[in-house]
């Protein structure tokens, strides 16, 4: 799918954000890691830490590894979104109840300073501005006083997000 604004040779820079509490998450980060360095014609430009944190969502579940990932590519979103699936599914990933346990889990948090709404897509990513999990590693990658398209600066959002994330 070709999606207006995207010329051709043009890259856009993705920040993908990963989770996992399940099967050794801090491996499951990595391989996935390994896979988006691997996208068709992409690049991955930055990793944050790893991190630590617990769970948003049903009671019970373990603690998850987070991170961000800053990648170039040359793909439309949707056509991201694709290849994250596929790296999702590739690790195994079962789909089970929303914000349940995960092996994997691959959002793009933003797309250049695009925004994108419907009916797969919402970018940016409607968790970024209330979740440590992922506004800390952002801020491993980003300055503070960066903008996050539509959500404002980076520094303000990360003054009023909870904590229970710390680095492994
Ligand atoms: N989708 C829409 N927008 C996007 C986007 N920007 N990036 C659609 C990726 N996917 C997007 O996702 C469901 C559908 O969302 C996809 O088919 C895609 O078309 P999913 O991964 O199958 O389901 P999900 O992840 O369970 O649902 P959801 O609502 O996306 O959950 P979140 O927001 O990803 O949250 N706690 C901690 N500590 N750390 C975590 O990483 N993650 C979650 C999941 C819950 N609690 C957590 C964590
Ligand atoms: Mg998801």
């Amino acid at each position: 799918m070709i999606e207006p604004g995207l010329a051709e040779g043009a890259t856009v820079t993705a920040f993908i954000g990963l989770g996992s509490n399940l099967e050794d998450p801090a491996k499951q980060v990595r391989r996935a890691l390994e896979a988006l360095n691997r996208v068709r014609g992409s690049r991955l430009v930055a990793v944050s830490r790893l991190y630590r944190s617990r769970p948003l969502g049903p009671p019970g579940q373990p603690d998850y590894v987070n991170a961000v990932a800053e990648v170039e590519t040359p793909l439309p979103a949707h056509d991201l979104l694709d290849e994250l699936q596929m790296i999702e599914a590739g690790q195994g990933r079962v789909r089970g109840e929303r914000w349940g346990p995960r092996i994997i889990d691959l959002d793009i948090l933003t797309y250049g300073d695009r925004r994108v709404e419907d009916d797969r897509l919402s970018i940016p990513h409607p968790g970024i501005a209330s979740r440590p999990f992922v506004l800390l590693p952002l801020a491993d990658l980003l300055d503070g006083a960066a903008e996050l398209p539509g959500l404002g600066r980076l520094d303000a959002l990360l003054a009023a997000c909870g904590g229970g994330v710390e680095p492994l």
